[in-house]
């Protein structure tokens, strides 16, 4: 096994590649991350916002994942490389179609839910300098973000799986947005499909101890 290090912010993104770690039983180092005026620092003082920008993370965001004297970045690059360390449990799908199923939810949930939706709402200043417009844009954001529910939901409908019959890393990439909206108000109650995957999620023990870790209140 390699030696692995995710860098972690408590419920940022980086939680599904948390869980997705703790559940596979690998040995992993964590390191919390924080925000300063500079960028992410560790929480314990161990790497600066400087060191970390020049030698993790490009951008200073998390995830970042260590592997040996790699850095991997981006959630869909990180979760699909965690998945491979577990073969047997087909975690990125089990035929060449659900690899491309997850394929497409890595995509979806990365620039559609996270980037653009959740973006609008958090970062109205990365779409206008016009600081009249934000509240506009954060209102659009919310809605995206209601939409992009309602395309979970809809998934959910007949099964409790986003891709075929059984759990892959599509299920855990989902687990931090549900809380993100729980967070701010948006009726999380009119989505119980979605809801239902998440407490499926959160029943694990594995994740009982990632939740605890990220101070995150369980959807249970
Ligand atoms: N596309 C990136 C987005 C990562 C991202 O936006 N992470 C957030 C936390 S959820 C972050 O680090 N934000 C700090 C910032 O952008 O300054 C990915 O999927 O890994």
């Amino acid at each position: 096994m390699p030696e692995i290090t995710l860098y972690l912010a408590n419920g940022a993104c980086s939680l599904a590649a948390h869980l997705l770690l703790e559940e596979i039983g690998i040995p992993y180092t964590a390191v919390v991350m924080k925000w300063d005026k500079s960028g992410l620092a560790a929480a314990d003082g161990s790497i600066n916002a400087d060191e970390y920008r020049r030698t993790i993370h490009h951008a200073s965001q998390v995830p970042a994942l260590k592997v040996d004297n790699e850095v991997i970045t981006e959630n869909p690059a990180i979760l699909t490389f965690i998945s491979t360390l577990s073969p047997g449990r087909n975690l990125t799908g089990k035929t060449a179609l659900e690899n491309a199923r997850v394929a497409e939810w890595l995509a979806w949930i990365s620039g559609t839910l996270h980037e653009t939706a959740f973006g609008m709402m958090f970062h109205s200043g990365r779409y206008s300098d016009n600081e009249s417009e934000h509240a506009h844009i954060q209102e659009k954001g919310r809605q995206r973000v209601l939409a992009a529910y309602r395309t979970i939901e809809k998934a959910l409908e007949k099964k409790g799986f986003p891709v075929g019959e059984a759990e892959t890393l599509v299920d855990y990439f989902t687990v931090p947005f549900w809380h993100w909206g729980d967070k701010f108000g948006i009726g999380l109650t009119s989505f119980p499909n979605y809801t239902r995957l998440v407490k499926r999620i959160e029943a694990k023990e594995s994740a009982k101890c990632v939740l605890q870790a990220e101070s995150v209140e369980p959807a249970l």
